[in-house]
């Protein structure tokens, strides 16, 4: 029975927080895949804004169980804090499962991820600073500690232990820094252990078992396709894998389970952090569009960069993922411009290149070719249907439909959650 995978189609923060939430009401389960809280998603409802960092946006649903899969990586201190914060403001975390196999984010991959900026200079990537690279590299290196290590205090030191060796190495003989002592870390994690405790289990066999009995499970990206460590702008990605494919391992669950892979596309591009931008405006329009659409940084508060939308990466998130449908959310933001250029191709050093180019070489020369589609006035925050909006603005819709190649399920005209027109 139905596994949706909802991914982000561009560089993050097209409003997967939203789209969560508006699937969730028929949602049995939702569950985060990868990444951690560098994540910042957005659900608003009646009004009220909820940002959620860690937790799935689905958490905002009554009766949808939130989970956190075994690819996330969790900082404990972040986590108790989200939960705390939420339930502060009514919302019960109380169905929340974690998997046992989950790493953990200890101080000092924060301090790693800060340092090896600093020392990367102008070659920077404008991490979120929350760690995630290196726990994702002591992952992979199999220096990582689990969650289900802080239930034996024993095993968590030997870990700790293993872990701390490489890094005071970097940290005393390279960056300078003093050495991090074992009891620090293993002290500070057992804090958690007990208010964790509960909530930890073997998420894989509780899905597994849900979708035996018929129940509906949305397994949410975060970041993007864009910031994908194999199928993004490498070295400027984060270091998971937010492509549908990430789903499967991120959550325990095969692909053969798998019904509905959702891509969310913003109606223009954004980006935060370092790293390639064909359709990047540096004028007035770019400002235009921060302003209207709110674009700052969820996590980080940082200004996000804006540009046109571009349908190459449009079509190759198309191809990597395999969407089946498409939300295109802030719609809205686009009124007010006599003419809104999208991207159909690129001009790397004097080609054309309709696709992707093979090389991030060539992808750091691409230069937009545009096509103009003519723009509207009207504020289409009011719309609920496709005949309510302007006629440019559904031209708009369509031509972005035959540019992707896959169908589009609904648009949004606001960030609230009946803010959306569906077309499905
Ligand atoms: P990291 O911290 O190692 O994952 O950073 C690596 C790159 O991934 C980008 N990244 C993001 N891009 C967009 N949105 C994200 N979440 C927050 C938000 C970001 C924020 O919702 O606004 O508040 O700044 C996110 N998380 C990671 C990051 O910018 C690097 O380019
Ligand atoms: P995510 O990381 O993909 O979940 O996206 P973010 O929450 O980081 O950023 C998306 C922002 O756009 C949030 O402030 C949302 O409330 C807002 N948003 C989502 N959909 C729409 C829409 O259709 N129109 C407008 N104006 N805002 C939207
Ligand atoms: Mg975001």
């Amino acid at each position: 029975m139905p596994a949706i995978v909802l991914v982000g189609a561009q560089w993050g923060d097209e409003g997967k927080g939203k789209v969560t939430d508006l699937l969730g009401g028929s949602v049995d389960y939702c569950v985060r895949y990868q990444g951690g809280n560098n994540a910042g998603h957005t659900v608003v409802v009646d009004g009220e804004s909820y940002a959620v960092h860690l937790l799935p946006s689905g958490v905002i649903t009554p009766d949808c169980v939130p989970m956190i899969g075994n690819g996330v990586v969790v900082d404990p201190a972040v986590l108790l804090d989200e939960i705390a914060m939420l339930e502060s403001r009514g919302v019960s975390c109380e169905r929340l499962l974690i998997s046992a196999n989950a790493h953990l984010i200890a101080p000092y991959h924060a301090t790693v991820d800060k340092v090896t900026e600093r020392f990367l200079g102008k070659n920077q990537i404008g991490t979120t600073g929350r760690g995630i690279g290196p726990t994702y590299a002591d992952k992979v290196n199999r220096v990582g500690v689990r969650v289900q290590d802080l239930f034996d205090p024993n095993i968590l030191r030997q870990k700790v232990e293993g872990a701390l060796e490489q890094k005071n190495h970097l940290l005393v003989k390279v960056y300078n820094r003093r050495a991090i002592t074992v009891d620090e870390i293993v002290d500070g994690f057992l804090r958690y252990a007990d208010a964790l405790r509960p909530k930890v289990t073997d998420t894989s066999a509780v899905l597994n078992k849900a979708l035996d009995e018929g129940k509906v499970v949305l397994l949410e990206g975060a970041q993007a396709t864009m910031l994908d460590v194999d199928h993004g702008t490498y070295p400027f990605v984060t270091s998971s894998n937010p492509t549908a494919g990430g789903a499967c391992i991120g959550a325990g669950v095969g692909p053969t389970r798998i019904d509905r892979v959702v891509g969310v596309l913003k109606a223009y591009t954004t980006r935060v952090g370092a790293g390639p931008f064909p359709t990047e405006l540096h004028d007035a329009d770019g400002e235009h569009l921060r302003k209207v659409g709110g674009e700052y940084g969820v996590t980080t508060g940082r200004p996000r960069r804006c540009g046109w939308f571009d349908a190459v990466i449009a079509r190759y998130s198309t191809r990597v993922n395999g969407f089946t449908d498409y939300f295109i959310t802030k719609l809205d933001v686009l009124s007010g411009f006599e003419r809104v250029p999208v991207c159909v191709s690129y001009d790397v050093d004097g080609v054309r290149h309709d696709e992707m180019p093979m090389t991030q070489t060539d992808f750091h020369h691409a230069r937009p070719i545009f096509e103009y589609l003519d723009g509207w006035w009207e504020d289409i925050s009011g719309c609920r249907s496709f005949d309510d909006l302007p006629k440019a603005a559904q031209a708009y819709v369509r031509r972005l439909e035959e540019l992707i190649g896959a169908p589009v399920a609904g648009v949004g005209v606001g960030p609230g959650r009946d803010e959306v027109i569906s077309l499905r």
